[in-house]
């Protein structure tokens, strides 16, 4: 493989995304000022290049998606195929593609046995609003109107569109575009390290789901429509909730016969070391959302999957679902889905998370003696490590996120690309990894900790 490519021109593509490219997630004052964007070339295996030649391990599997790994010819002989096929056409008004239906039931036949149809959109955003407009049409059909009401956890992450910026609990998204839509509700999320104090995990488990049934009474109980959350939240920097929370969760909502939506959009297709993370945790959903792991990221698709018990009166009673985006079940994103299940299922890649989810936790855990760790914590194949001040009492740096980025900024300068979630670091690689690719990621975090160390040892 090249390790330059010579066919382009790295100034140029620089300078014309700096005049041109509008980027989502950036300061766009800050980017300009530091010289614009890194040109990402090529990549194999867990390992992508930069326009300058530099090999990069991809700790993040891209944005935690590129499960199956970079350079995998089958799913663009898929594509390739499919082009020349049929390269679009539409699921509206009683028709559909073949690679589409087939995805259809591959998604219901990894699902437990209740998830017999699926809704397809671009991503996980659209695949959040479609499920949001489900639930609340829904309530109304089964002539409960008032449950429009939505809980989901304070920096969950579900998205950017307008609907899921609002399911999301990040006030500095909902100060953008407007104030949080009624209907909207964020209780706190189930983090041990920064909430938990001297209690027990389980205990504060407990304590963070029983914030559930005191929202659900605060706004009324036939007023609560669904219950929405991340198995583990991902973006809030890999919140890995305690054994007693997810099972708590369903007993209140079982309770208040309030709706359970898993957003598997990072967990789902095997992160976590089962095909779902509502597996991991011990939880029945209602419904769930993918993403980014259906495709590993070669193509953009999303899908929602329904539990009978609610389709069969959506569908009886119904109508039209006046709500379908054009490029719903594209066909070529279709075909690279279901060719991507194959290689999970055919490669045992679920299995294999789960076999090196130990070794990756062991990994993890050796940078516990660190002097800015606080504490490491992993689930299958995606793992956090906590930055601290302070180790015993898990004080942060002031100016919390400052330190995460100088970390984050000497991860990918000495090779490996490692994100910051504020102080915690977050890894989320591809499961095709390697035990000594493993075992170069774990050196390479060590690396970036010792000269973060360097940097702010005077602040200790
Ligand atoms: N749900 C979850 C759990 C996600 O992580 C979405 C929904 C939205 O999916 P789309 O395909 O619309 O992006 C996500 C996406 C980050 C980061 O910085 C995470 C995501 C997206 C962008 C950035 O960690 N997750």
């Amino acid at each position: 493989m090249n390790v330059v490519p010579k066919n382009i021109n790295l100034e140029e593509i620089v300078k014309a995304d700096i005049a041109h490219h509008f980027h989502p997630f950036t300061d766009h004052k800050a980017f300009h000022a530091n010289g614009g964007p890194r040109v990402m070339t090529h990549a194999d295996g867990v390992y992508i290049w930069d326009g300058k030649g530099n090999k990069i391990l991809d700790g993040m599997a891209g944005l935690w998606c590129v499960n199956i790994g970079y350079g995998r010819k089958e799913l663009a002989e898929v594509a390739y195929k499919q082009m020349q096929d049929l390269p679009f056409y539409n699921t509206f008004f009683k028709t559909t593609t073949v690679p589409t239906t087939m995805l259809a039931e591959k998604i219901s036949s990894v699902l437990p046995e209740r998830f017999k149809h699926i809704f397809f959109a671009n991503s996980g955003s659209e695949t959040n609003d479609t499920i949001v407009r489900f639930i609340r049409h829904y309530w109304k059909l089964m002539g409960k109107p008032y449950r429009q009401h939505i809980i989901a956890r304070r920096r969950g992450y579900h998205g950017s569109t307008w609907v899921a910026s609002n399911l999301g609990g990040f006030p500095a998204m909902h100060g953008q575009g407007g104030d949080l839509l009624p209907g909207f509700h964020h209780i706190q999320q189930p983090y041990w390290y920064d909430f938990g104090g001297d209690k027990t995990p389980e205990e504060f488990g407990l304590e963070a789901a029983q914030e559930l049934e005191k929202k659900i009474l605060e706004l009324g109980p036939d007023n609560v429509a669904a219950f929405y959350g991340e198995p583990l939240q991902g973006a809030a920097g890999v919140l890995i909730p305690p054994s007693t929370y997810w099972p708590e969760i369903q007993r209140i909502c079982k309770k208040y016969g309030v709706l359970i939506v898993a957003d598997e959009v990072i967990c789902g297709f095997g992160r976590t070391g089962n095909w779902f993370g509502f597996e991991t945790f011990g939880f029945d959903p209602d419904i769930v959302a993918m993403a980014k792991g259906l495709s590993s990221g070669y193509q953009p698709i999303g899908a929602a999957a329904f539990s009978e018990h609610l389709i069969k009166d959506f569908f009886a009673k119904g109508g039209e679902f006046y709500h379908g985006m054009t490029y719903a079940g594209h066909p070529v994103c279709s075909a690279v889905a279901l060719k991507n299940i194959e290689i999970i299922e055919d490669e045992k890649l679920v299995e294999r998370v789960a076999e090196l989810a130990p070794y990756f936790a062991a990994g993890l855990a050796s940078l516990n003696d660190h002097p800015i760790v606080g504490e490491t914590r992993s689930v299958g194949l995606i793992g956090a490590i906590e930055i601290a001040k302070n180790k015993k009492t898990r004080e942060r740096f002031h100016d919390c996120g400052r330190v995460g980025t100088i970390c984050r900024d000497h991860s990918i300068n000495n090779g490996l690309i490692m994100r910051a979630c504020w102080d915690t670091m977050v890894l989320s690689p591809p499961f095709i990894i390697s035990k000594k690719e493993i075992d170069e990621m774990i050196r390479l975090v060590r690396l970036a900790l010792d000269k973060t160390y360097a940097d702010v040892k005077a602040e200790m």
